[in-house]
């Protein structure tokens, strides 16, 4: 009992306009094809969760719909409210950025979202 007392888990919420890599960054880290990754945009529809153990605890990622600033479809607003709904009694933000892709308002308004929350962030860029 005292040993899973000792150790550690939480939450690490990924997050990342659309097609910036974050489900691909998911089944690396969880060592599986949990997620679908694809080079289309706003593949990832659900919040996707994917769970790493060791001997120091747990860490649940959670994988979230690209965001995007334009009205794409009806699904958009949608989707848009599951991350902002994800976001909030995490430990950890992980903002996956493609650097191949100059900065637009979803970066903008990404950051907005995330500067004022109180979790740890990591900014992860994907190697293209
Ligand atoms: N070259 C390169 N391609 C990558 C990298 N990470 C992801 N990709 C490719 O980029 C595309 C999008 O990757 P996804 O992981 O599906 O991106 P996503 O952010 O989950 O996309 P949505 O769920 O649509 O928001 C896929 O074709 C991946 O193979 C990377 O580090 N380097
Ligand atoms: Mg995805």
């Amino acid at each position: 009992m005292e040993e899973i007392i000792n150790k550690k888990s939480g939450f690490a919420v990924i997050i990342g306009r659309s097609n910036a890599g974050k489900s691909t960054l998911l089944n690396a880290l969880v060592g599986t094809k949990l997620a679908i990754a694809t080079p289309k945009p706003q593949t990832t529809r659900h919040v996707i969760h994917g769970v790493f153990n060791d001997d120091r605890g747990q860490i649940v990622f959670v994988d979230t719909p690209g965001f995007l600033t334009e009205k794409r479809s009806p699904l958009t607003p949608k989707l848009t409210e599951k991350i902002k709904q994800s976001l909030h009694g995490v430990e950890v933000i992980i903002y996956v950025v493609d650097t191949s892709r100059a900065i637009g308002q979803e970066e903008k308004r990404l950051l907005s979202l995330v500067r004022d929350l109180a979790s740890c962030h990591i900014l992860k860029n994907t190697e293209r």
